[in-house]
């Protein structure tokens, strides 16, 4: 079992809703870090890095891009350094714009690093197609060395991945541009739709022997709307018809199993809009599930597995 640094990343600046920042505390608070240890105890809590909070420096296509992109150089370093003394980077959002840095710092370390994109979102978005100026939408395009240089040099290499080496999981809401720029680099799409209808076992089946072929690690970026919003409420941009949490936790078990996951981050808690911490309780499960614990199909104290869908 791997060993785990766990970094917080306190960030909204890449949306527009405060309280995306409160996650990381939120999710300790939840037990996490106990629940993590009793799976491991070589797990160490490096507590969250100091990122500004302040709104206003950037412009209308890439809000607050100066704190954003500080935001992610910050934690490419973290990310690289913890990777580089053999451990598993753990990097608790905050909003998606920090995938930018958890993907900068651990791509370093691979030749061919796959990312696996699990999100409602696409978040391919560019300063050109953005509908929105938020950076939370764009974290995967950088990755792809589209954007703005002051994201897409991070770490001082670009670009951290190739279109090949991704997949989505439970996307629903594609943005016009995106959906050109995923056609045009032929990007491996699973639907919310084609998780319910093909099984999440097929999907992850798939999404690892296409990765497995040609990269040496795999970057989880899991966005906690991916899940139904009437299973994780707690989120800024809820998308109806989202994979359920059954299919959520199996995803995760069977992601662990493989022993393929490299580095993880969990991002878009926002605890302002949870429902008596719904989504901070899912996200904290996911997590344990992740780093090997056995877990249910159905928690006991479960609230939400009768919701309509
Ligand atoms: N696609 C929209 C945008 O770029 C929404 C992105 N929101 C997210 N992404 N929560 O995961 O603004
Ligand atoms: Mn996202
Ligand atoms: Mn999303
Ligand atoms: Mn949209």
């Amino acid at each position: 079992m791997k060993s785990v640094s766990v970094i917080g990343m306190p960030m909204w600046l890449g949306q527009t809703r405060y309280g995306t920042n409160l996650g990381p505390e939120a999710l300790r608070r939840a037990g996490m870090m106990n629940r993590l240890q009793a799976l491991n105890p070589d797990i160490i809590d490096l507590g969250d890095l100091t990122l500004s909070q302040t709104t206003g420096q950037g412009t209308p296509s890439l809000k607050n891009l100066k704190q954003v992109a500080a935001a992610n150089v910050k934690l490419s370093e973290k990310v690289a350094a913890v990777i580089a003394e053999g451990r598993f980077p753990l990097v608790l959002g905050g909003d998606h714009s920090i995938a930018v840095g958890s993907i900068a710092g651990a791509a370093k370390h691979y030749s061919r690093m796959g990312v696996i994109w699990f999100d409602a979102h696409a978040d391919i978005n560019t300063p050109e197609t953005t509908p929105s100026g938020n950076i939370h939408g764009m974290p995967l395009a950088v990755s792809l060395g589209l954007g703005h240089p002051a994201l897409t040099r991070i770490g001082g290499y670009q670009p951290k991945i190739q279109p090949e080496q991704v997949v989505f999981i439970g996307v629903r809401d594609i943005d016009p541009g995106e959906q050109d720029l995923i056609r045009e680099k032929q990007i491996k799409v699973f639907t919310a739709e084609d998780v319910a209808r093909r099984g999440i076992e097929q999907v992850i089946e798939e999404t690892l022997a296409y990765l497995s072929r040609q990269c040496d690690g795999i970057h989880l970026s899991f966005d906690m709307d991916g899940i139904d919003p009437c299973q994780a409420p707690g989120v800024g941009t809820p998308v109806d018809n989202g994979v359920s949490l059954e299919d959520s936790r199996k995803a995760i078990r069977l992601l662990a199993a493989s022993n393929r996951i490299t580095s993880c981050d969990i991002v878009e808690v926002n605890p302002l809009f949870d429902k008596e911490q719904t989504t901070v309780l899912v996200a904290v499960e996911l997590i344990a599930l992740l780093f090997g614990e056995a877990g249910a199909d159905i928690s006991p104290g479960d609230k939400t597995v009768w919701c309509n869908r």
